[in-house]
């Protein structure tokens, strides 16, 4: 007899039928020669009782001996049972453990610490097995959406030349002896794709030097970046919130259990739509002074602004037209306004904050020079990039969406280390 996945079991189609699964021991307890043994596989959990009278002695002893994670194979009858976890139980007629397990290290009163160094274990857990399937999903649905639009899928380097962000959080390494670095962001790639396709896209990891403990940052995040030809920032808005949109929706409909599980109702993301509200970075700034913040004109938007920005919103909110001299070299001036740039930051609701940068692209080569040697660049660095306002140069727009940071937000997680099986923050990379 084939095994089947556990999530079919779950039906009532499948009342009375006999069944043979195989899974790791999720959880177990014993009472009165009945073993009640909770069996994990990658589509569901299922309990399966294990009695005396029913099964063979050697079953009957594998039941008693198969510690919580040893991996087991077990034929039975499936019963309707309301007290069973899902509504069903396996009632074993056959059981065998396959690979027992060393008493498992961990259990409830564990530190943070800990599951971290433990966390090629920890990753089986339920809660972080439901944040792998949402984002597993999230990226099928952004990939889906860039389709919908005609975009092409590309593979930018990730060993680059040059920063696309600022020197301060970049990775450098030594490559054939000479000095090179891990990606920032693929833009500067993608931008040089848009003449030969016009709509391109890219999915990569992205690293940066964080210093700083938050619940935000990652020194390896994966980096969902768009670049589109003859787009201006009101069109790059536009695909952002429908891109965002998309995702909030799909996810309601396609990953709703693993969400409820979480803790985010997947009506919430129902309620998404386009427009999102825009608010240009002066206003943003007064709004900031009426809710008691000491901003000072001219500063970034940190963690504590986005939080106060948008811990009442129920959907994500731009900020756009940030002051030139806080944003990165290659952002285009506002024709209206030369200390001011084309740009935006896309904030999620609920205090989660800035999950998209993006912005309209500069065209003049002379404006990028004098703006890389402001930000302490060599332009001879960056001649190849130049090069592409030289040779048929487009007006241009395009955006980073850190995976992570959607994820945190979707899914409703305090932390974003939970958001990826082997978090890289700061004093780790191990495991
Ligand atoms: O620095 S960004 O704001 N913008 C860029 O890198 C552009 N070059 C992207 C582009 O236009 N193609 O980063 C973009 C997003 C940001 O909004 C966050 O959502 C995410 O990348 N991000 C991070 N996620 C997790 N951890 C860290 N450290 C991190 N830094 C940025």
């Amino acid at each position: 007899m084939e095994f089947q996945p556990i999530a079919s079991l779950l039906h009532e189609s499948q009342h009375e039928k006999k069944v043979r699964v195989r899974g790791w021991v999720h959880r177990k307890r014993s009472s009165g020669g009945v073993a009640f043994i909770v069996i994990r596989d990658a589509s569901g959990i299922i309990q399966v009782a294990v009695k005396k009278d029913r099964v063979s002695d050697e079953s009957m002893r594998a039941a008693e001996e198969a510690l919580m994670e040893a991996h087991v194979e077990t034929e039975g009858i499936v019963q309707k049972d309301r007290r069973a976890p899902g509504g069903f139980e396996m009632r074993a007629l056959d059981f065998r453990i396959r690979h027992s397990a060393k008493p498992f290290p961990i259990s409830r009163d564990k530190s943070t610490e800990f599951l971290l160094d433990i966390r090629h274990l920890w990753i089986r857990s339920q809660q972080q097995t439901h944040v792998m399937k949402v984002k597993a999903q999230m990226l099928e649905s952004i990939r889906l959406l860039f389709k919908k639009k005609g975009y092409f899928e590309t593979t930018p380097p990730i060993i680059v030349s040059g920063a696309c962000e600022g020197g301060s959080t970049l990775f450098t390494f030594d490559y054939f002896g000479k000095k090179a670095f891990l990606s920032q962001s693929a833009q500067l790639y993608l931008e040089a794709l848009i003449y030969s396709l016009e709509k391109v896209y890219a999915i990569t990891p992205s690293f940066r030097a964080e210093k700083s403990r938050t619940v935000r940052h990652l020194a390896e995040y994966w980096h969902v970046e768009g670049e589109e030809a003859y787009m201006d920032l009101d069109g790059l808005l536009k695909f952002e919130e429908e891109l965002v949109t998309f995702v909030c929706h799909d996810l309601a409909k396609k990953s709703s259990e693993e969400l409820r599980a979480l803790g985010r109702d997947p009506a919430e993301l129902l309620k998404v739509k386009t427009p999102f509200k825009r608010l240009r970075y002066n206003d943003a700034v007064e709004l900031l002074r009426e809710k008691g913040s000491h901003i000072k004109e001219g500063h970034d938007l940190g963690a504590e602004e986005e939080r106060l920005l948008t811990e009442k919103e129920a959907q994500p909110i731009f900020v756009t037209h940030f002051p030139k001299k806080i944003k990165a070299f290659y952002m285009s001036e506002d024709p209206e306004d030369s200390k001011t740039v084309l740009c935006n930051d896309c904030l999620a609701p609920e205090g989660y904050g800035e999950i998209i940068g993006g912005s309209q692209r500069e065209d003049d080569v002379k404006k990028l020079e004098a703006r890389l040697r402001t930000e302490g660049q060599n332009p001879n660095n960056y001649e190849w990039y130049l090069d592409l306002r030289r040779y048929g140069s487009v007006p241009h727009s395009g955006f980073g969406l850190g995976a992570e940071r959607l994820l945190r937000w979707i899914a409703k997680l305090e932390h974003i280390r939970d958001t990826v099986p082997f978090p890289r923050v700061i004093n780790r990379s191990y495991p």
